[in-house]
Formats: C-alpha cells, structure tokens, sequence
C-alpha cells in the first residue's frame, strides 16, 4: 500500500471511530494502559476481518455489477428483465471467475450521477458503466480502475437539416443548445472547448440531464440541437433512435476528449483489483490465441503452454494464487467468450466495428493489449 493511500485508510478508520473502538479501552473513561502494542495488534485485525471483496463474493455467491441499463449495446435492461450488452457481459465475466457461473450477477442500474456514491457505499462491487478513467476518479474519489475495456472519445450529434455535417467542429455549434447527461466527463468536456474557442465565438447553452434517455428525447424533439457524450454511444443511439423525418451526424472525425471505459471499484483492494484486471486480461489473452467459447476445448496446453497455465489446464496455473479455482478463465471463455466475441456480438449490431480503431489488437495497430500469463 502507498503511504498516501495508508493515511486515507487510517484517516477513513478515524473517522468511523474504528481505532478508537478497536483500541480495548473498556474503562470508558478513555485511557488505556499500554496503547501501542494494542492499537497496532487490533488494527491488523481490523484490515483482515474486513478482508478483500473477493471473499465477500463468495459467500454471497454473486457479483453485484453497477451499469447503465440504458447505454446502447454496452448495458440496455430488457423487458424481461435481463441485462444485455458489452458491459453486461464483462459483469458476467467476473462473475463467472469469481463464483464460477456466468449467471451469478446482479445487476444494478445507475445514472452517471450516481454511480460514484454507489460505489463509495459498497452497494455495488465494480462499476461496468461507461466509465471514464480520469486523474481525479482514480485520485480523489476513492476508486481505482482496471484495463480500459473500450477506447472511446467524446464526439457531438447534430441533425444535417441543420447545416451540421462530418466536416463540422466545435467552432459551428456557436449559441447550441448542447444536451448531454449530469455527472459525466462529457459535460466538462464540452464546456471546455467551447471556452477554448476563440473571440467571436458567443458560447453554448449546455443543458444536463439526469437521465440520457431524456437528453436523447429532447434531442429528437428538436429542444437540443446538439447531442453530446462518447463517440459509442452516439453511434448506438443513432442506430436504433434516429426518426425517419431526421438524419443526425456525428462529428468531429477526431474526438474532442479521450474516454477509456473500463471497470472501476474501490481502492486499496488489491486482491479484487488483480481478480477483475485479469478476467479482463484474460478475454484479451484468448483473443490474441483465437481461443473461443466454441474452440476452448481444444487448447492443447504443451502446444501453448500460456494457454495452458491461463486456463487451468496443467498444473502450472496461476489462478489460485488469487484466490479463484484454477479454472476460473476456462469459465469466463466458455460461458462468455474472449474479448473479439464480446465486442462483436454487442457493438457490430450498432454499427461500432474494432477493425482499424484503438480497440482493434494490438498486433493489428490498435490498443488491446495484455501482460503475459506467465
Ligand atoms: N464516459 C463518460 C460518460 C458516461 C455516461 O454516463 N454517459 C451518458 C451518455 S452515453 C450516459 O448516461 N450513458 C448511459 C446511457 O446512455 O443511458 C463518463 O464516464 O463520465
């Protein structure tokens, strides 16, 4: 643990008057004999009873997964009741390595603004919601975040019968009312560049929605004549919400922000970070080695012996070092798939495709990329 996060872990235990209560002082009149051998002897104990979140998991025998529930192939709750998408599925996938069932996920629903409090209060385990990796969520929030999942950047929308085309910028959306949701990177974003725009430009009228649902309906009644947020979820909304009487577009070609989504949990959890991050480096691995849910029973381990070691099939596994069986990622591929599947079944139906983008691998110019398991 670094020193920083040290001293916020005994300033939170402060807080909540742990040390205090753990330090034996029975006498209520608050002293205590020998303090200091006590107080450090407790407060190892108190790190150990609460111990990681993996150990918690697995007494409930389910993950908790924070999501959208309304973002476009990434988290959309379905009238059934199931959560489906590229999120939805990375929830999956730690389930599955972690309880050893794909199905053992509770999904919960938040808007962006939510999320963080969520999180913060332990009412979900990780964040699977389009999450931006930005300086001060991993610094000053209390979160830490494992492999950027998606590589996405901040674009807007705008409709063509209103003069807004590919070629369009920043500089033409001079006294726009700009929607987008609360809570987000976006809304920073948008003001940002629109400050940067030189003399001559009169600003824009951003308008924040709790609900992005509620930015796109405004949006397609014509009260917003811009629409805001990662390039991706322009592109879904557009696929499936475009009127007939409308076409949108979507501009600029090169993004106003860099957003990496990817999981978020909270920090100073280093045995659940090294879970999530490696069921993520796992689909990313099984990518690169064309292994699929359809073709995972094939691997032979002495012709690839990191597949082997990956998915549990000799004795040189690496998977109970972290506390999950040894076949925790042969779980996660079978039922869930690698990273390619993953992408492809939720995000090619909307039109996002990995080939010649910063998602594409890494040996084909893109950046998905993962250490070696090993
Ligand atoms: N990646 C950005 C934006 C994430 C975000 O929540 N975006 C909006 C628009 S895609 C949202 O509410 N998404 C869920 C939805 O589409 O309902 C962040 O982390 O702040």
């Amino acid at each position: 643990m670094g020193k920083r996060k040290m001293w916020q872990l005994l300033a939170a235990l402060l807080t909540l008057g742990m040390i205090a209560a753990a330090c034996g002082d029975s006498s209520g009149d608050g002293t205590t004999g020998d303090t200091a051998g006590e107080a450090t002897t407790t407060t190892v104990e108190l790190a150990q009873a609460d111990g990681s979140l993996l150990d918690t998991i697995k007494s409930r025998g389910s993950l908790i997964c924070g999501v959208s529930g309304s973002a476009t192939a990434f988290s959309e709750t379905q009238a059934d009741g199931t959560t489906t998408g590229f999120d939805a599925d990375y929830c999956r996938a730690v389930a599955a390595a972690i309880t050893g069932s794909a199905d053992n996920v509770q999904f919960v629903s938040l808007t962006a603004s939510q999320r963080f409090t969520s999180l913060a209060a332990g009412d979900v385990d990780v964040l699977f919601r389009n999450t931006t990796w930005t300086q001060s969520r991993d610094t000053d929030l209390g979160g830490d975040f494992g492999p950027t999942t998606y590589y996405d950047g901040q674009q807007l929308m705008g409709r063509v019968s209103d003069g807004f085309s590919a070629a369009s910028g920043v500089s033409d959306i001079d006294g726009a009312t700009v929607c987008t949701s609360a809570g987000t990177t976006t809304e920073k974003n948008v003001a940002e560049a629109a400050s940067l725009e030189g003399d001559g430009f009169g600003g824009i009228n951003l308008t924040t929605f709790e609900a992005f649902d509620d930015a796109v309906d405004s949006f397609i009644s014509g009260s917003c004549d811009i629409l805001t947020t990662d390039g991706s979820g322009l592109v879904g909304r557009k696929a499936v919400q475009q009127p007939a009487d409308q076409e949108w577009v979507i501009f600029p070609a090169t993004p106003i922000s860099k957003e990496p989504l990817g999981p978020m949990y909270r920090q100073n959890d280093s045995l659940f970070a090294d879970v999530v991050n490696w069921t993520v480096y796992a689909t990313i691995i099984a990518d690169e080695k064309g292994v699929t849910s359809a073709n995972i029973g094939s691997v032979d381990p002495e012709a690839e012996p990191e597949l082997g070691r990956l998915l549990g099939l000799g004795d040189d596994e690496i998977q109970t070092k972290m506390g999950l069986s040894a076949d925790a990622f042969h779980n996660v591929i079978s039922q869930v798939g690698n990273y390619d599947e993953i992408y492809s079944r939720n995000l090619n139906p909307v039109g996002l495709v990995r080939d010649g983008s910063a998602n594409a691998r890494w040996t084909e110019g893109g950046l998905i990329y993962a250490p070696p398991a090993r």
